[in-house]
């Protein structure tokens, strides 16, 4: 089985102000998304490491001026796209002006892909959904999924995001999922969680978060709907902890109508997510969510 020793490469690229830099603090270093507001332009780029599980990442996050995009896409080009595992390329789906000279740098991104890193991925994120109308949405998606989607090797990955719900979250989680899955450690969790799930119906679905909300392990049913309730319970966490410093063990039990949501958190800052549906047993499931909880911290 592959450790993946080396770090995985993350490459964030867009024309400036798309958001690049705002997704990457929400889903890397944890800012709320409130606190991102003030636009501050990224200057050549910045690198960042992240571990989860036994994987290690590197983000750059590339100044999105149009000089600094030449320069990535030509001198550079080698040293920017040797080695990528994750080619996002972000656009502001909010601003149509800009779309064309997006499309055009795209392509310029794609061909470099292509000659560096082609055995990496290629996510296309529209960005800011937010501010683009809930019934002019899919709308807009399929018509710049159209501009976008060019004769390439790569099955361009085409999503719609902001860091104001939880498609970022879900979306980063989906990338990552499949390049964290590669590692011993990581696929022992993941067999654990399935074999658990199906050994009990009950049990709608479990979810390991990484501390910034990012779902790592996703298994089971409506995963994603889970997110928010989530990043609440991790936003508790944090206050919560700076009233009791020495806080180890933290549990938050959620009753919805129909289920029965258990938060808890694991070793190395992660957060489990368990769901059940309600039943007249919901002690006796508490006490296997229990149960799945400790097996998946021995094995992280
Ligand atoms: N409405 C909205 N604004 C966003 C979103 N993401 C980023 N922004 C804003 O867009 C501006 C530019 O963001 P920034 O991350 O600096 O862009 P970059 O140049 O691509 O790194 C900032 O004012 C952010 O607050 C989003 O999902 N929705
Ligand atoms: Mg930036």
């Amino acid at each position: 089985m592959l450790m993946s020793q080396l770090p995985q490469k993350v490459l964030f690229m867009g024309l400036g102000a798309s958001g690049k830099s705002s997704i990457r603090s929400v889903v890397f270093e944890g800012k709320n998304p409130e606190e991102v507001k003030d636009y501050q332009a990224t200057i050549n780029y910045t690198r960042s490491t992240k571990n989860f599980i036994d994987s290690s990442f590197q983000i750059f996050d590339c100044g999105g001026q149009e000089n600094f995009i030449s320069a990535f896409m030509g001198d550079q080009a080698e040293f920017i796209f040797t080695n990528v595992s994750i080619f996002i390329w972000v656009v502001d789906m909010s601003n149509f002006d800009q779309v064309s000279t997006s499309k055009f740098y795209f392509n310029h991104g794609i061909t470099r892909m292509y000659e560096f890193s082609p055995n990496g991925t290629v996510f296309c994120l529209f960005h800011k959904r937010d501010l683009v109308s809930p019934d002019q949405r899919d709308q807009v998606f399929l018509s710049m999924k159209k501009f976008f989607e060019i004769d390439s090797p790569f099955e361009i990955q085409f999503r719609t995001t902001s860091i104001f719900d939880r498609s970022i979250y879900q979306t980063i989680g989906e990338m990552l999922q499949t390049l964290i899955i590669k590692t011993t450690k990581a696929l022992t969790v993941s067999e654990a969680i399935q074999e658990f799930l199906g050994q009990h119906d009950d049990f709608s679905g479990i979810t390991i978060c990484n501390e910034e909300g990012v779902p790592l392990f996703a298994e089971g049913k409506l995963p994603d709907n889970f997110i928010l309730p989530a990043n609440l319970s991790l936003a508790n966490y944090e206050r919560i902890k700076s009233e009791f410093k020495t806080l180890k063990t933290f549990k938050i039990t959620m009753e919805l109508d129909e289920y029965i949501l258990v938060f808890q958190r694991l070793k190395k800052d992660l957060l489990f997510i368990g769901v059940a549906k309600k039943t007249d047993l919901t002690q006796y499931t508490i006490v296997k969510m229990d149960k799945i909880a400790e097996i998946v911290n021995s094995l992280i």
